[in-house]
C-alpha cells in the first residue's frame, strides 16, 4: 500500500450549498407550477445540474424544447449565484477545518471532488482553495456520479493509487462512486441513506482525528 490521498466532495461535506441549491430549484418549480419539497430535493444532491432538472420536469410530467429547457438552466443557475455571492467562512461546516488542517499539516494530499460547476468560486468565498492540490468538479468530468470519473481524475491528479484514496461523501451516488473507484468511501450524513459506505459519521463533529491519522496511515 502507497502513500494515501483523501478527496472531499463539496456540497454537504464542506459546505451547506444544498439550502441555496433548493431555493433556486423551489424558485423555478413555483414558477412552472410543480410542487417540490426539500425531500424531493435529496434526490437532486450530488446529481449535475442538467439531471436536476430533467429530474425536475419529469416530476411535473413536462416535456419542453431544447431551448426552453437550457433558458431554464441559466435561470436556475443566476439564482443560485446570488445566493453564493454571499458566502463567506462561516458557511464552512463544523469541524470540517479540524480535519483539514491536520492533513494539511501533515502533507496529505487532498482533492476536492465535486458535480458542481461553482465549486472553484464556493471554495474561494469561503477561503479554502490553498488546501487543495487539485480541484476537480462539475467542469471537468463527462460522466456524473455513480460512474467514478471525477474521483479517479482526482486520484490520477494526487497522483495516488485509487485503493489509497479516502472519499467523502454526504450523497449516495458520490458513496457508489467511490465504491466502484475502488476507493475507502466515509459517508457524511444519515446511516439509513448511506448503506452503502464503509463508514459512516452524521457529520465532522462526530469524526475523531485519531480515525483520520489511521485512515491517513501517520
Ligand atoms: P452546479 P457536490 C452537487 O455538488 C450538488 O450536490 C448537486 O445538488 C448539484 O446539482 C450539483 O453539484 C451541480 O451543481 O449547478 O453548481 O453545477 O455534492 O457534488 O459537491
Ligand atoms: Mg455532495
Amino acid at each position: 500500500m502507497g502513500k494515501k490521498g483523501f478527496i472531499f466532495d463539496l456540497d454537504g461535506v464542506i459546505v451547506d450549498t444544498a439550502k441555496y441549491h433548493y431555493l433556486a430549484w423551489k424558485n423555478l418549480a413555483d414558477e412552472l407550477g410543480i410542487p417540490f419539497t426539500e425531500e424531493q430535493n435529496e434526490q437532486f444532491k450530488g446529481v449535475s445540474r442538467k439531471r436536476c432538472l430533467e429530474i425536475l420536469l419529469e416530476m411535473g410530467g413536462l416535456e419542453v424544447s431544447q431551448e426552453q429547457f437550457n433558458t431554464w438552466l441559466v435561470e436556475k443557475n443566476n439564482d443560485y449565484l446570488e445566493y453564493i455571492e454571499k458566502m463567506n467562512a462561516s458557511e464552512i461546516l463544523p469541524d470540517v477545518p479540524k480535519v483539514l488542517n491536520y492533513l494539511k499539516q501533515h502533507h496529505v494530499p487532498m482533492a476536492l471532488g465535486s458535480a458542481s460547476k461553482n465549486a472553484k468560486p464556493i471554495l474561494k468565498k469561503v477561503g479554502l482553495i490553498p488546501y487543495f492540490n487539485t480541484i476537480v468538479d462539475g467542469t471537468h468530468v463527462t460522466k456524473a456520479k455513480p460512474d467514478p470519473e471525477v474521483f479517479l481524475i482526482a486520484a490520477a491528479e494526487l497522483k495516488v493509487a485509487p485503493e489509497d484514496c479516502i472519499v467523502f461523501e454526504d450523497a449516495l451516488a458520490g458513496i457508489e462512486a467511490a465504491n466502484s473507484a475502488e476507493m475507502i468511501s466515509v459517508g457524511i450524513g444519515d446511516r439509513a441513506v448511506l448503506t452503502e459506505a464503509k463508514y459512516v459519521f452524521k457529520d465532522f463533529t462526530e469524526i475523531d482525528i485519531n480515525f483520520i491519522k489511521q485512515l491517513a496511515q501517520l
